[in-house]
């Protein structure tokens, strides 16, 4: 196991242990509830995004527990709008992180709540006092993941997705769709680093800088994969872009193409990272693993 694939993990735990005890179990009229969300935030998954979050955050040397609140809020968001985007009358999907998919294992209504939950349970957790003392710094944080999660960001670029369906968009309309779509979450795990770290505007800009061609880079593997990967390491169908009729980078840039343009963008990625010196050798391993991931 490499070095970044073991600070992934130990990494990866400490969210779980902490969206454990931030999402109980339930023995009451809501279990039903309690179960789906801990299904699909405890269900596996990369936690990139906690992962970026926590590594950002070190830079400034926030203390670890109130960074871990931040990341479990962020993987909150991200595992509801997987579960939205599986459902029915989205992408209508069987299979995520190779299991099936929250309305599949529950009902549709109990996923359609499950999300609705975690969405919600990401501010709550981010506003309280136990995230930040500062109420200016746990209101930027709000604000932050408010404007990445929501029509300015993930669920806008998610209604342009719906709109783009069979329809031909170039170069800029992808990348413009994308940095929402997906761009925007990792936006907000990068910026999290730095408001808790009460960053000042340079490095700010240099982790925001990184984060917009790392979610890029991001996009362009996951294209990538739907073409070249094996649905059982990506644990998702593939191949679904094509069937959909959707542009994306691989559609626009070919294969080759969209593997030199991920390949450029994960280096510039790695040169916003240099005022942060050898402090930042993670976050450069994660760009390079980003592209080199097979799910
Ligand atoms: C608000 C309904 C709704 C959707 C928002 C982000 C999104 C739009 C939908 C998710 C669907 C999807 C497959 C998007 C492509 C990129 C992406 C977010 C892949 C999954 O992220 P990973 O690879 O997943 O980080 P794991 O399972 O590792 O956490």
């Amino acid at each position: 196991m490499t070095v970044l694939e073991d600070a992934m993990r130990d990494a990866a735990g400490a969210v779980d242990a902490e969206l454990a005890v931030l999402i109980p179990e339930a023995d009451n009229a809501q279990r039903r509830l309690h179960e789906a969300m801990r299904y699909s935030a405890l269900g596996g998954g990369k936690r990139l995004r906690p992962f970026l979050l926590l590594e950002c955050a070190g830079l400034f040397a926030v203390d670890r527990r109130r960074a871990l609140r931040a990341a479990a809020a962020v993987e909150m968001v991200h595992c509801y709008s997987l579960i939205h985007d599986d459902l029915p009358a989205m992408d209508d999907d069987d299979l995520r992180r190779g299991r099936p998919t929250n309305h599949r294992r529950f009902d549709e209504a109990t996923a359609i709540l499950a999300g609705d939950g975690l969405l919600t349970l990401a501010f709550e957790v981010l506003a309280a006092e136990e995230t930040d003392p500062d109420p200016e710094v746990r209101c930027a944080l709000v604000v932050a993941l408010g404007r990445a999660a929501g029509m300015a960001g993930m669920v806008g670029g998610q209604m342009i997705d719906l709109a783009a369906e069979r329809r031909d968009l170039d170069l800029a309309q992808i990348t413009e769709l994308q940095q929402l779509k997906t761009g925007a979450l990792i936006g907000f795990s990068c910026t999290a680093g730095a408001i808790l770290g009460r960053a000042g505007p340079a490095p700010s800009q240099a982790l925001a800088d990184y984060a917009h061609d790392l979610g890029l880079a991001f996009q362009i593997a996951d294209d990538l994969l739907d073409v070249e990967g094996d649905a059982d390491s990506v644990g998702k169908g593939v191949g679904k872009d094509a069937t959909a009729g959707k542009a994306t980078f691989v559609s626009v840039l070919g294969v080759a193409g969209a593997r030199a343009e991920a390949e450029r963008l994960v280096a510039a990625a790695i040169a916003r990272l240099d005022p942060f010196g050898t402090g930042a050798a993670r976050l450069r391993d994660v760009a390079r693993f980003v592209i080199a991931r097979d799910h």
